[in-house]
């Protein structure tokens, strides 16, 4: 497949760990200059020796909450070159409780990091896109985006409002040359699980029990693609499940 992607500057939020960072792998193979962030500061100065060390590209990261939206401006202010790509990927689920039975915190972690986070980023970066007619902006979106599940109320929210919020910014930003797309994933086995069952890591094993379920590397490839198609082309939304799910409640599981 032809490399469009060498030597453009990408910024991936939530790096640290799973689908950001099979994004930052596969974007720094293909050579991108990256820009990488998350909270956890440890791992990303690890990430950014390890692809350093492998690949000839540029790494920073920033370490900051994407829920304080003062450190995202602040992060923003200190960026010294244009960023082509931005890949809106941090969040999580928290809980699966019921509506009437759910944790206020967990929704307003989940709604703070995953529509107000990811938004906070794109009002900051997108006006230098549009003045230079030219970027791209991908989200990580979800089948929970597509599909409301039973103890899922705010995270399909959340990831209703990214499949809004794309299309929203796709037609503000009509008439120009940046481009706007999501990926919307099923299951992929990741970090996402634990924390979603606050670090019960057997409750969040029995999620990918028998089905062989989507790898970060899998939505990473797709993220790859969609940024790397010709200038007039723009995907605006890739739904992906492993071929054992067919819902978000049809998972067939070998016994
Ligand atoms: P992981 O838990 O492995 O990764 C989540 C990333 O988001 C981490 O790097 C984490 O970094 C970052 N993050 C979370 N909260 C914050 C915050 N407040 N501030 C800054 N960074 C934050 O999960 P996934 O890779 O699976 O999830 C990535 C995206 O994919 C999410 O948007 C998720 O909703 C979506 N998704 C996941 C699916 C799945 O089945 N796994 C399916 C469909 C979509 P750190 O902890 O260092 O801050
Ligand atoms: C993550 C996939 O099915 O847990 O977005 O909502 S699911």
């Amino acid at each position: 497949m032809k490399n469009r992607l060498k030597g453009k500057t990408v910024l991936i939020t939530g790096a640290t760990s799973g689908i950001g960072l099979s994004c930052a792998e596969q974007f720094a193979k293909a050579g991108c200059d990256l820009i990488l962030t998350g909270r956890r500061e440890d791992r990303l100065s690890e990430i950014s020796d390890q692809l350093s060390d492998k690949f000839e590209v540029l790494i920073g990261t920033a370490a900051f909450d994407i829920r304080d939206r003062n450190a995202c401006k602040q992060f923003v202010e200190t960026l010294d070159d244009d960023i082509d790509i931005l890949i809106n990927n941090a969040g999580l689920a928290r809980g699966t409780d019921p509506v009437f039975d759910a944790d206020f915190d967990d929704w307003d972690a989940m709604i703070d990091t995953n529509v107000k986070g990811l938004l906070t980023i794109t009002r900051l970066i997108s006006p230098k896109m549009k003045a230079r007619n030219s970027g791209h902006i991908i989200n990580i979106g979800s089948t929970a985006g597509h599909e409301a599940y039973p103890g899922g109320v705010v995270y399909c929210a959340t990831k209703h409002a990214v499949k809004a919020i794309t299309e929203s910014t796709k037609k503000d930003l009509h008439g120009t040359k940046v481009r706007v797309s999501m990926v919307s994933p099923g299951l992929v086995e990741t970090e996402f699980s634990v924390i979603r069952f606050h670090g019960d890591k057997d409750k969040a094993d029995s999620v990918y029990k028998g089905m062989d379920p989507l790898t970060a590397d899998d939505i990473a490839e797709i993220v790859l693609f969609t940024a790397n198609r010709p200038e007039h082309v723009n995907i605006m939304d890739t739904i992906v499940m492993p071929v054992n799910q067919s819902s978000a409640q049809m998972v067939h599981r070998d016994e």
